[in-house]
């Protein structure tokens, strides 16, 4: 029988789907799982009949491959990578190469794709996104890890992602050890940020206008048809449409507590690490915590009345300015996020492709949109685009959108209605445009209780200065004291 052209590891809803991908491409798999029993049922249902081989050791996996050897692994990220990439080591040979397609961290993909090169093999880490109907249809695919495993990776990767309507695959190489796990952990913060804002401009329409879940629906369907059309958007409005067995809408009974795996925490975390203001995808974090603090927020809400509301008397123009709002919001969210991606490119030495990540993330994933394509343009214009914002199309775009997003954001604050997405958004906004923040009073104090030393609109960069505010503390400066 003919060798496999890829092993893949983890017969669960992801792996299953991908393998099924795979073989409806024309490419033959060798399939392995640690609970034998799922390749069993595997091989003899949804696979039978298939080019698709179940084996039950991984040296019977890799023996069944062709060479180099492919070995794709999707387990649960963590230790069960680890362990497989351990006993995966002595039954391959040199040039192999080993694959974690599942959510890895990044700088755990940055020490094994350093660990993997030391014997002799080559190793990816992939972004898959998209869940269990993008891994059988078409999912966006993000792999970095040993430059030279890309040309043997890449015909099936480039065959079983999604592609966007001129028939480019959403599937690209994005550079070295971490950089395709690191992208796809800003995918995921992103999601985080796009579904928060959707969420904010769900709850002020709920909330403060008083409007039902089919009016909502109707809203979300003619906003699809817009610079909002997305897959996100698109789910919203099903989601608002959809009865429970009673006749009610069924978002209406789901406890209002968010969960999380924590890629969105992974992103805050990588921007606090690199200094980046990613404000919006951190308030998109925080708003999850505080929707689980739910008993607390019962309690809290008997103390604390809400303000009361006047609504808008023209309601259709609100729901407009809401829908610029929320445009203009994910465009921060965005910019804030690519700016992230260009923070660390430079620390970790990534040549990255910022127009081509926008591709990859324009279709099969779960933040696919139209809006993508308006990225694309942007950094293909100019590359090195050191903010979204500058770009002509988004900086003309945000200044015809703020009108309607300060309407938006006040009137939510005058009604009590909690916009953290939305209202950071507008302060980076605000921040970002400002000559003059009030960091001169911040150095001030800096050099007042701890001497660090402040420089000065009136002299060269570069030249500290440090005032004895008191007139009795010294006139030495601290140079190491960082706070
Ligand atoms: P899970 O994340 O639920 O993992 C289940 C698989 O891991 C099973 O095949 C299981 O084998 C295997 N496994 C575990 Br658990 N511990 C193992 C170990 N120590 N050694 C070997 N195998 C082990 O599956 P999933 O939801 O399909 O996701 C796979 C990866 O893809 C994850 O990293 C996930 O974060 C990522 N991802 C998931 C989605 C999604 O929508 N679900 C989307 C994108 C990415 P067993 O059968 O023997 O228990």
């Amino acid at each position: 029988m003919k060798k496999a052209d890829i092993g893949l590891i983890g017969l669960a809803v992801m792996g299953e789907n991908l393998v099924m991908n795979m073989e409806s491409k024309g490419f033959t798999v060798a399939v392995y799982n640690r609970t034998a029993e799922k390749v069993t049922n595997f091989v003899n249902g949804r696979a039978s009949g298939k080019n698709i081989i179940g084996t039950y050791s991984l040296e019977e996996l890799c023996a069944n491959l062709e060479r180099p050897r492919k070995v794709m692994m999707m387990v649960k990220a963590g230790s069960a990578v680890d362990q497989m990439i351990e006993k995966l080591i002595p039954c391959l040979e040199e040039g192999d190469i080993i694959i974690d397609g599942g959510n890895s961290h990044f700088p755990d993909t940055i020490r094994r794709t350093a660990y993997v090169e030391s014997k002799g093999l080559l190793y990816i880490g992939t972004g898959v996104s998209g869940g269990e109907e993008g891994a059988l249809n078409g999912p966006s695919m993000m792999p970095g890890g040993s430059p030279a495993a890309w040309p043997f990776v890449k015909p099936i990767f480039q065959a079983i992602c999604a592609h966007v309507e001129d028939g480019s695959p959403c599937c690209d190489w994005v550079g070295e050890n971490g950089a395709g796990h690191f992208v796809k952990m800003v995918h995921n913060g992103i999601e985080y940020g796009d579904m928060q804002l959707i969420c904010e401009a769900y709850m002020l329409m709920r909330d403060y206008l008083g409007m039902s879940a089919d009016e909502m629906h109707r809203v979300f369907a003619a906003w699809n048809e817009t610079e909002l059309d997305s897959y996100l958007i698109s789910i919203t409005r099903d989601i608002l449409a959809y009865k429970d067995t009673d006749g009610q809408p069924i978002v209406n009974k789901i406890l209002d507590t968010a969960g999380q795996k924590g890629t969105g925490k992974w992103t805050g975390i990588a921007a606090l690490d690199e200094g980046v203001p990613l404000t919006l995808i951190g308030e998109a974090v925080f708003a999850r915590c505080l929707s689980a603090m739910k008993e607390e927020r019962v309690e809290a809400a008997k103390v604390f009345p809400a303000p009361a509301a006047i609504a808008p008397e023209d309601k259709a123009a609100f729901i407009e300015d809401i829908r610029k709002a929320l445009y203009a919001s994910k465009i921060i969210s965005y910019a804030q996020g690519y700016t992230l991606m260009r923070a660390a490119a430079k620390t970790y030495g990534w040549n990255l492709n910022y127009g081509g990540i926008a591709l990859m993330w324009r279709g099969g994933c779960i933040i696919r949109s139209v809006f993508l394509g308006k990225i694309k343009e942007a950094y293909d214009a100019n590359p090195e685009l050191t903010n979204l914002l500058l770009d002509p199309y988004f900086a003309d775009t945000v200044k015809g959108l703020t009108d309607s997003w300060r309407r938006v954001v006040a009137s939510a604050v005058l009604s009590g209605v909690p916009m953290p997405a939305f209202s950071s958004a507008l302060a980076y906004y605000d921040g970002y445009r400002s000559e003059f923040l009030p960091a001169n009073l911040l150095q001030a104090q800096r050099d007042y209780f701890g001497a660090h030393t402040y420089e000065r609109l009136d002299a060269e960069r570069g030249q500290f200065f440090h005032t004895n505010w008191t007139g009795h503390g010294g006139n030495t400066s601290a140079s190491t004291y960082v706070v």
